[in-house]
């Protein structure tokens, strides 16, 4: 019996910008999870931990990484390790990051597969490698296993490895070097361990292809991730067994509510937030505001979320709320601010420019726009007026007003 484990897109070096300051625990939780990892590995007994690609989010990541990856390795050195270059961190070329000195010196444990190979990792047990060389292919990467199938002994374990998107119908792009369902018994394999796509996939091709997604999230919208698989091959021609090991360090919670009355809402969320409270420190959370708010509400609403949301390992707050204002409050705001009440007059103007009609009845300004200046404005932002709809200027003005109660508030 063969045991080991098959992970795929670490994605190591990811940048989360859209966190800021958070970014580098975000990039050093994923190292946790890898360490960790290493650890259940040799808990396991394992006599392989393969990676099926994208181990680093590019060829750029920072040398730091790569020797802080190794680093990782090293303290392991029962577990021997395979990593298969793939399209984010392809065996492009001398610029590949898979050609960095500390690479190249990587302790004898660990085993880079930047060509297409057969290891043969004793016992009668083979692994076949198709890496990636490119960031996009039409072909299937896992072809290329079929002629390393054919170079080892018949009767021979055969653990096949490639990265590259499943070949569903109209599930994948077509440059996304789509695998077949059946690659892994249309080349004799025991096994296809592959990766690319962030949700755990075990059931195709007789439960012989396996995605096992990424093992630590990285994002809002993906489901049944946070895993790698614990596999174990009876031997030549049986089926595999697979197991779903839980190994994330972070939790990605996403929340929505619709903020109709503000006393409501903040109930809501306190109610839902309060849930995933006794796991604060390990969680990403997001929030997201909708529906109507005054901007005596939303100010309320954000400043008791701040606070809310400071036992979070991140939280990050999105408001799409639209601004509710009457029109004697937006008479006010344009008495008060005339610049403003010029640029409200000059999308009006647009407006009519635009589709022959304008959705405000307000009086238009001393000098409106003429066609010329707003061909002119436009043409900077390389934006042709008659492309523009009704619900562009709307989201214009609401754009517009909500800046300008921030900046007033
Ligand atoms: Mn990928």
């Amino acid at each position: 019996m063969f045991r080991f484990i098959h992970s795929a897109d670490w994605q190591l070096g990811a940048r989360f910008a859209q966190f800021g300051a958070r970014a580098p625990a975000l990039r050093e939780a994923r190292l946790s999870t890898l360490r960790r990892t290493l650890g259940l590995a040799r808990q396991h007994a394992v006599d392989a931990f393969l990676v099926a690609g994208d181990l680093f989010e590019d060829n750029q990541v920072d040398n730091s990484l790569v020797t802080a990856v190794l680093d990782a390795f090293r303290a392991f050195p029962d577990v021997p390790v395979f990593l298969l270059p793939g399209n984010h961190d392809p065996a492009s070329g001398p610029d590949s990051l898979w050609e960095r000195p500390a690479l190249r010196a990587a302790p004898a444990h660990v085993k880079v597969l930047s060509t297409a190979q057969a290891v043969d990792l004793g016992g009668g047990v083979h692994l076949l490698a198709a890496p990636l060389h490119q960031k996009l292919s039409t072909l299937d990467p896992s072809l290329k296993l079929s002629d390393l199938a054919a170079s080892v002994p018949a009767g021979a374990l055969k653990i096949g490895l490639t990265h590259g998107a499943l070949a569903i119908e109209g599930k994948h792009q077509p440059n996304d070097f789509p695998i077949a369902l059946d690659a892994a018994s249309r080349a004799g394999l025991d096994y296809l361990g592959i990766g690319h796509w962030h949700s755990w996939i075990a059931e195709t091709d007789g439960g012989r292809i396996v995605m096992p997604g990424t093992p630590e999230p990285d994002r809002f919208d993906h489901e049944r991730c946070g895993l790698v698989a614990l596999v174990e091959l009876p031997g030549p021609g049986q089926p595999p067994r697979v197991e779903p090991l839980p190994v994330a360090t972070l939790a990605w919670e996403s929340l929505v509510f619709d903020v109709l009355a503000a006393e409501a809402a903040r109930a809501t969320i306190e109610q839902a937030l309060a849930a995933s409270l006794p796991r604060a420190d390990t969680t990403v959370v997001r929030v997201t505001l909708k529906g109507n708010a005054t901007p005596q509400t939303r100010r309320a609403l954000h400043a008791w979320l701040d606070t809310a949301l400071a036992p979070f390992f991140v939280a990050q707050r999105i408001d799409r709320t639209t601004l509710s204002l009457s029109a004697p409050e937006l008479f006010d705001l344009r008495h008060r601010h005339p610049l403003l009440a010029q640029v409200l007059s000059d999308i009006d103007r647009l407006e009519l420019l635009a589709t022959g009609a304008s959705s405000t009845d307000v009086a238009p300004a001393a000098a409106p726009l003429t066609l010329a200046e707003a061909q002119a404005l436009l043409a900077r932002s390389r934006t042709d007026l008659s492309t523009l709809k009704t619900e562009d200027f709307a989201l214009l003005r609401q754009v517009l007003l909500q800046a300008m109660q921030e900046v007033a508030s």
